[in-house]
């Protein structure tokens, strides 16, 4: 099946954030293409890429950058897929930079910023954008949510014994 997400990221250096976003997508059985495309080091790679996303297929895409994390935004701004950014935790300024780059978008070209590392949401967040218009994938996500709590109520029950 074509992939119907893209996880895309800034640098190789991102990939240990980002799997987790592809690990999401694993559990809900969706399928996803990975690749590197940098908004400073090859920016018509990347705005090649974003450019055909959407007709090549692609549904979502989720970006992940650190620093001067522009790749989120700049894609965002060449096509009119969901994009959902990942901001990466570099060495200095414990991901704060990346997190304002990310978030901080003019008016008109929104991206829906996850918390800094938070990679797993992101991929959570595109089953629920592509549940939207999936009834399989939508009961899917009812299950994980019912997990999810009696994950908690379980713990809860442990604690008080
Ligand atoms: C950003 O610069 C990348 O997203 C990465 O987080 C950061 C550092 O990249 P490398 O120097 O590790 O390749 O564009």
């Amino acid at each position: 099946m074509a992939p119907q997400v893209g996880v895309i990221m800034g640098s190789d250096s991102d990939w240990p954030v980002l799997e987790a976003a592809g690990a999401a997508l694993d559990e809900f059985g969706v399928e996803y293409e990975v690749g590197v495309y940098s908004a400073h080091r090859t920016p018509q790679r990347m705005l090649d890429y974003a450019t055909s996303a959407a007709s090549r297929g692609l549904r979502v895409i989720i970006a992940g950058a650190g620093g001067a994390a522009h790749l989120p935004g700049m894609v965002a701004s060449a096509t009119v897929l969901p994009v959902i950014g990942v901001p990466v935790p570099l060495k200095y300024l414990d991901g704060l930079d990346s997190l304002l780059s990310i978030v901080q978008m003019p008016a008109g070209v929104p991206v829906a910023t996850v918390s800094v590392g938070g990679a797993r949401n992101a991929g959570l967040l595109a089953v629920r954008i592509l549940a939207a218009s999936d009834e399989n994938l939508r009961s899917r996500m009812a299950r994980f949510q019912a997990d999810l709590e009696k994950l908690v109520l379980d713990k809860d029950a442990a604690l008080r014994e």
